[in-house]
């Protein structure tokens, strides 16, 4: 594991946030160092599951890497700049309000020229629909973490279905567990293991 992950894991915070630094000056890719920060924070998952670490060390996780995505963000932007645009409407749904992974692939897709209508956590059906029709976005982002979770992500695939919408909207399911399955499970168009994986496909949609 690389020291970065490792104290993202062991919640060092002055650590973490050292070694940011440290890797930025190297020139390392503002995403590779999101990505060795999931690692940690899969492992801060795992802990959890194991009953060593509680909600608060979760928190605390959670507002470590918002630290660091504040330094990261304005370099998630620039890299992405100058790419082809469109509009994508994105959200955690209904049930849930896990919005890390969400903010990141938002501050992508911003850099990458898309039109970003984020509706932020626990986002009823309904509003998804909403913001798709009058927004005419061809691309609706579904961000879910719980396996609680993953029925409401197909409640709304089916109000878009519902409303006439099915056939204007990409639907793309993103969040840690999220594989294959989960996909097919929701009736979504595609699912995105990562922020980079989820701006490509909206490039792809987009032509
Ligand atoms: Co929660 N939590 N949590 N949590 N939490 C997980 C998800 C869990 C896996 C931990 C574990 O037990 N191992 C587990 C879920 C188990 C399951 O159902 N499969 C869990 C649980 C159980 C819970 C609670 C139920 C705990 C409780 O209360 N008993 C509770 C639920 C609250 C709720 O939502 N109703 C809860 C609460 C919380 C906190 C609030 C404390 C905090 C979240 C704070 C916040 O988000 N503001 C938290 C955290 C921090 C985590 C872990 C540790 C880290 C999540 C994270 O931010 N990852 C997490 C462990 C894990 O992920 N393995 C865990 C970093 C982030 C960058 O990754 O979100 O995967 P991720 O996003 C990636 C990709 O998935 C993708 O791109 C992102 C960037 O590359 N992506 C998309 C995501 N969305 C996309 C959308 C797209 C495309 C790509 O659309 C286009």
């Amino acid at each position: 594991m690389d020291a970065l992950a490792q104290a993202m894991r062991d919640l060092d915070e002055k650590k973490v946030n050292e070694l940011v630094e440290e890797k930025i000056r190297a020139g390392v890719p503002a995403m590779e160092i999101v990505k060795l920060c999931n690692e940690g924070m899969v492992a801060i998952g795992d802990l959890f599951s194991q009953g060593v670490y509680f909600i608060s060390e979760l928190l605390f996780s959670a507002e470590i890497l918002k630290g660091v995505m504040k330094r990261l963000d304005p370099l998630l932007q620039a890299a992405g700049e100058g790419n082809s645009a469109g509009k994508v409407v994105i959200g955690t749904v209904k049930g849930d309000i896990h919005d890390i992974g969400k903010n990141i692939v938002s501050t992508l897709l911003r850099g990458a020229g898309f039109d970003v209508i984020d509706l932020g956590v626990d986002v009823p059906a309904q509003k998804f629909v909403d913001a798709v029709r009058q927004s005419g976005a061809r691309v609706l982002g579904l961000s879910a973490l719980l396996n609680l979770t993953y029925p409401e992500m197909k409640s709304v695939v089916e109000e878009i279905v519902k409303a006439g919408l099915r056939d204007q909207v990409k639907v793309i399911v993103g969040g840690a567990p999220v594989n294959e399955q989960v996909r097919q499970f929701a009736g979504a168009d595609y699912w995105a293991p990562d922020a980079v994986a989820g701006v490509n496909l909206c490039r792809q949609i987009y032509g």
